[in-house]
């Protein structure tokens, strides 16, 4: 049994709580994924602290079933950027299947992942699937694709809010990660994030959020917001 304790928590005027919700939206909704980036370096202490973020996230039985490899290395990040062009060159050029590639066609990606080398900072996630005690036991983690997820939304909620950007990218399959970043064979990677600025050129393709009735329905009491 944990010990208890009354629960930290900061009750906002109504104002304040009103204000930040709006301000916290108005910033989100500029986040954008990058694709090309700036070689700019970036201070390791604000990849630190976008990791000690997503590692705040709520876990099924607190295992906090979750890994982040960080990579600045130049020699390293070149092994990962040829070990996943080889993988996506497979999939660009015979794997996806001719609907998933028309799906692309207008984001026009390839399987050339410069940024894979170009950004200051690499932040492969890894999801453990199972931890082991000591005498090499194993033991279940719980719910680890949400864990990992939700531990991953605050990383690029972070990284956006410093003012970086990052790509959620998922070379497939992803395998090479545990290879070159040495994980234990209990951890799968998860998702690879490029960190730091945008290059000065960079372009985003003009996309469409859903609004907010598009993806919500509401059961509220007749006569009650
Ligand atoms: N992993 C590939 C393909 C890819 C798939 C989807 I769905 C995207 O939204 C974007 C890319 C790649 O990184 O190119």
């Amino acid at each position: 049994m944990y010990d208890f304790q009354p629960l930290p928590f900061e009750r906002f005027p109504d104002r304040v709580s009103a204000r930040k919700a709006r301000q916290f939206f108005e910033r989100m909704r500029r986040r954008r994924s990058a694709r090309a980036f700036s070689s700019e370096p970036v201070p390791r202490e604000w990849i630190e602290l976008a990791i000690r973020t997503a590692g705040t996230a709520p876990s099924g039985a607190n295992c906090q079933p979750w890994h982040f490899a960080v990579v600045s290395d130049p020699a390293v990040k070149a092994r990962i950027r040829q070990a996943a062009e080889a993988e996506e060159r497979k999939s660009y050029e015979g794997r996806m299947p001719q609907e998933w590639l028309e799906e692309l066609e207008p984001v026009g990606t390839d399987w050339h992942k410069p940024y894979l080398e170009t950004a200051p900072w690499l932040v492969a996630v890894f999801a453990e699937s199972y931890r082991l005690l000591e005498g090499q036991t194993k033991r279940k983690n719980y719910y680890v694709q949400e864990s990992v997820g939700i531990a991953c939304g605050l990383f690029i909620a972070a990284i956006h809010q410093m003012g970086l950007a990052t790509l959620t990218h998922t070379p497939s399959p992803m395998g090479f990660l545990g290879e070159i970043l040495q994980r234990p064979a209990n951890e799968r990677p998860y998702m690879l994030f490029p960190v730091g600025y945008p290059a000065s050129d960079a372009t985003v393709p003009v996309l469409e959020k859903k609004d907010l009735g598009q993806f919500s329905s509401w059961f509220t009491a007749p006569g009650k917001p």
